[in-house]
C-alpha cells in the first residue's frame, strides 16, 4: 500500500523522487558508476541527488546478519519530517548517537547501558503472539508478521519526555497492516503491546533497584494504532534494528512521547479496556497514557515548551522549541478533538 500523505511535516514532493526508493536508485547509480557525480536526472532534486550517493548511511556498520526477508534495499521513503520554515532543523541523527544514548531499562538506567550491556539479548528466533479480541491471532514468527508488508523508511523526529530529541531513520510497516490481519472484533478498543520478560537476557530485570514491574507495557487506542504514521520499526539507518534500540521489533509513534514506542516487542494484545503502561503505573502524576507531545503542559518537575535535539555539546546545545505534536499536528490532531490534553496528558 502507498500512503501519499503530503502535509506540513512530509518532504516536499519536490524533495523525493517520485516512488523513488533511493535505495533503488542508488543500485541504478552504482550500475553507471563514474557518471554518478555531476548526472541530472529530469525531475531529481537535491534530496534525490544527495541519497543517491554510494551509501546513504556510510558511518554505519553493518550489524547483525539480516535475515533473509530482510530487504532494505526495497524499502521506499515514506516519510521524511521536514519543517518547511526550516529545512535544516531536522538533519538525521548520526548513527553512533542514535545508538549510544539510549533509553532501555531492561538493560539498565544509564543511557549508556543499553550500547553496553544489550548484546545478551537474543533478536533471532523471535515470534510475536497476536491475541486478544481478534479473529486472526496467534503466535507469529517474525518473518511471518513482517514480510507480508513492503518495508517502508519513515524519518521521524523521536522526542523524550525527559526533552531530548533525535531525528531517526526508521525501516518497519505499518502497525495498521499488523492489525488489520489480526481482524480484530467489533470490541477492540485499545492496543496493547509487552516488550520480552528474560532476565538471563535482559540484566536489569533482574536488579533489586528496578522501579518498573516487568515486562513493559505500552498501549494505544485503536484508532492511534491504526494511524499511518505508527510504525513497527525492525530496522534504522539501512540496517536491521541494533539490540539497544529496540531489536528484533519496536513500535515508533513520533507524535508521543519517547517512552510510548515500546522496545522489543513479544505480545500485541487488541483488548477491550484502556492499558495501563509501565511509566503511568510508576508515576500516574507525572506520566499518563496519551503521552502526546505538547509544549503547552509541562512535566510537573520541568518544562516542555523546548527539547534539545542531539547530537549536540556544551558549547552548542542546540535548544530548540518544541512542536506541537511533535510537528504531526496535521496528521494526528484530529484524533483528540474535543480532549483536554492537559487532564489525558
Ligand atoms: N521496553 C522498553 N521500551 C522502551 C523503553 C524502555 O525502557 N523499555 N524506553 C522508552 C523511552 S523512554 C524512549 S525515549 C525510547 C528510546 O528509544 P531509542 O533508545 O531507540 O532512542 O524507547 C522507549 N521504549
Ligand atoms: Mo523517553
Amino acid at each position: 500500500m502507498l500512503i501519499k500523505i503530503r502535509r506540513r511535516s512530509e518532504v516536499k514532493p519536490s524533495e523525493i523522487t517520485p516512488e523513488s526508493v533511493y535505495w533503488n536508485r542508488r543500485r541504478f547509480m552504482q550500475g553507471v558508476a563514474g557518471v554518478g557525480a555531476g548526472l541530472a536526472l529530469p525531475g531529481l532534486s537535491h534530496a534525490a541527488a544527495v541519497s543517491s550517493a554510494a551509501n546513504p548511511y556510510p558511518d554505519v556498520p553493518q550489524g547483525r546478519v539480516p535475515p533473509a526477508w530482510f530487504d532494505a534495499q526495497r524499502a521506499e521513503i515514506k516519510w521524511r519530517s521536514v519543517v518547511p520554515e526550516d529545512p535544516k532543523r531536522d538533519e538525521v541523527a548520526p548513527f553512533a548517537a542514535a545508538t549510544q544514548y539510549n533509553n532501555f531499562y531492561e538493560f539498565g538506567g544509564s543511557k549508556d547501558d543499553p550500547a553496553r550491556y544489550a548484546h545478551t539479548l537474543k533478536p533471532e528466533p523471535w515470534e510475536v503472539v497476536v491475541d486478544g479480541e481478534v479473529n486472526h491471532g496467534g503466535r507469529i514468527a517474525l518473518e511471518d508478521l513482517v514480510s507480508p508488508s513492503q518495508l517502508e523508511e519513515r524519518i521521524y523526529r523521536l522526542r523524550c519526555v525527559e526533552a531530548w530529541s533525535m531525528v531517526i531513520p526508521w525501516l518497519g510497516i505499518p502497525l495498521a497492516d499488523v492489525i488489520r490481519r489480526a481482524d480484530p472484533t467489533r470490541k477492540a478498543k485499545y492496543v496493547r503491546f509487552e516488550t520480552l520478560y528474560d532476565p538471563q537476557q535482559m540484566r536489569a530485570q533482574d536488579s533489586a533497584f528496578g522501579l518498573i514491574d516487568w515486562p513493559y507495557v505500552e498501549g494505544l487506542r485503536l484508532d492511534e494504532a491504526m494511524n499511518p504514521l505508527t510504525l513497527l520499526a525492525v530496522g534504522m539507518y539501512g540496517r536491521v534494528l541494533p539490540n539497544q534500540n529496540g531489536a528484533p521489533i519496536r513500535l515508533v509513534v513520533p507524535w508521543k512521547y519517547g517512552f510510548k514506542s515500546i522496545k522489543s516487542i513479544v505480545r500485541i494484545s487488541l483488548v477491550e479496556t484502556q492499558p495501563v503502561n509501565s511509566w503511568q503505573k510508576l508515576q500516574p502524576s507525572e506520566y499518563g497514557f496519551y503521552a502526546n507531545v505538547n509544549p503547552q503542559v509541562d512535566h510537573p518537575r520541568w518544562s516542555q515548551a523546548r527539547e534539545r535535539r542531539l547530537p549536540n555539546s556544551l558549547f552548542s546545545p542546540n535548544r530548540i522549541d518544541t512542536l506541537m505534536f511533535n510537528g504531526y499536528e496535521d496528521e494526528v490532531a484530529s484524533l483528540y478533538q474535543g480532549m483536554d490534553l492537559r487532564q489525558h496528558y
